[in-house]
C-alpha cells in the first residue's frame, strides 16, 4: 500500500489528499522536457489515428496553456502518464482493485497567467454513470503561494453537482467562485486549501471536489500535469460525441471505461 489508512480516510472526508512525492526527480525532468516539446509544437510520437493527426493549438500569452491527451503525442510523456505509482495511489483512495487512465492534461500557467475557475471534474465527465473517479495533479516545479497553486474547497465533494463555469480559463480572480457559490449548501463553510508542494508532489481529488486556482502573481511559470482515473466499477453512459472520438473505440453503454486509448494503469502495465 502507498497510502496510509489516515490518508484514505482524509480523501473520504475532505475530498482530496496532498502527497509530497508522486513522481521521481527524473520523471519531473522528463515531464518538463516533454511539456516544452509539445508546447513548441513538436510531436515526437504520434499515436493518434492518421485522420486526427493535427498540429498542436497555440494559446494567448496570459492564458493557462492547457492540453488534453498529450500522452498520444510524446513517448516520454506516455510513460509518465501511464506510470504505476499515481495509478496505484488513485486505486487505493477510490478503494477499487483497478483504475484506467481516461485523460491527461498539461497545465502551464505563465507569470501573470489567469486563474482557472472553481469546478468539479464530474461536471465534464457525464460519460461515467458514477463519479467514482479521481484526478492526480502533479507539480513539475516547486509551488509557492503566489503562483496560483491548485486550490480545493474542503468537503465540497459532498455538495451538489455544479454547472460548468461560464469562463473556465479566461476570467479574473474575483470570478473563480462562480459555480461554487451556486451549489454551496446553506450554512456550509468555505475552507480553501492550497497545494504547496515541491516538484514531483501534488494532490489527488475526488471527481466531485470543487477546485481551481487564482492567477499567477509570481515571476515564475507554474508547470503541472494532471491524470484522470476511473474506478473499475464506472460504466459508460453511452457513445461519446467528442473532439477525439477514437478515444472511445469499442466502448458501448454499460461497458467499463477502459481500452487501448484509456488503458488500465493499475494494476501496472507490464
Ligand atoms: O492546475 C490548476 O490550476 C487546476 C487544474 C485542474 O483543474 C485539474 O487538474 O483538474
Amino acid at each position: 500500500m502507498l497510502m496510509t489508512p489516515q490518508q484514505i480516510e482524509q480523501f473520504d472526508r475532505d475530498g482530496f489528499v496532498i502527497v509530497d512525492r508522486i513522481l521521481s526527480p527524473e520523471q519531473v525532468e522528463l515531464g518538463r522536457e516533454a511539456m516544452a516539446r509539445i508546447y513548441a509544437g513538436t510531436i515526437s510520437r504520434d499515436r493518434r489515428p492518421a485522420e486526427f493527426q493535427k498540429p498542436i493549438q497555440q494559446w494567448g500569452p496570459d492564458r493557462v496553456k492547457h492540453y488534453v491527451h498529450a500522452r498520444f503525442l510524446d513517448a516520454a510523456f506516455w510513460d509518465i502518464a501511464t506510470s504505476a505509482r499515481p495509478a496505484q495511489i488513485a486505486a487505493e483512495l477510490l478503494q477499487t482493485p483497478s483504475v484506467s487512465l481516461t485523460e491527461d492534461q498539461l497545465l502551464e500557467k505563465p507569470a501573470g497567467g489567469r486563474p482557472l475557475a472553481m469546478h468539479q471534474d464530474y461536471s465534464y465527465w457525464a460519460f461515467s454513470d458514477v463519479p467514482r473517479m479521481a484526478t492526480c495533479w502533479i507539480a513539475l516545479n516547486n509551488v509557492t503561494p503566489d503562483m496560483g497553486p491548485m486550490r480545493f474547497i474542503k468537503g465540497s465533494h459532498r455538495w451538489p453537482l455544479a454547472p460548468t463555469p461560464s469562463n473556465f480559463a479566461g476570467g479574473d480572480d474575483d470570478q473563480i467562485m462562480e459555480v461554487a457559490d451556486k451549489v454551496k449548501p446553506p450554512g456550509a463553510k468555505v475552507e480553501l486549501v492550497d497545494v504547496i508542494v515541491p516538484a514531483g508532489g501534488g494532490s489527488f481529488h475526488h471527481a466531485m471536489t470543487l477546485h481551481g486556482s487564482t492567477g499567477n502573481r509570481s515571476q515564475t511559470t507554474r508547470h503541472a500535469i494532471s491524470l484522470h482515473y476511473a474506478a473499475a466499477d464506472c460504466r459508460c453512459t453511452g457513445p461519446r460525441q467528442c473532439w477525439e472520438p477514437y478515444v472511445w473505440e469499442g466502448i458501448e453503454k454499460g461497458d467499463r471505461i477502459a481500452n487501448a486509448w484509456m488503458p488500465v494503469t493499475w494494476p501496472a502495465i507490464k
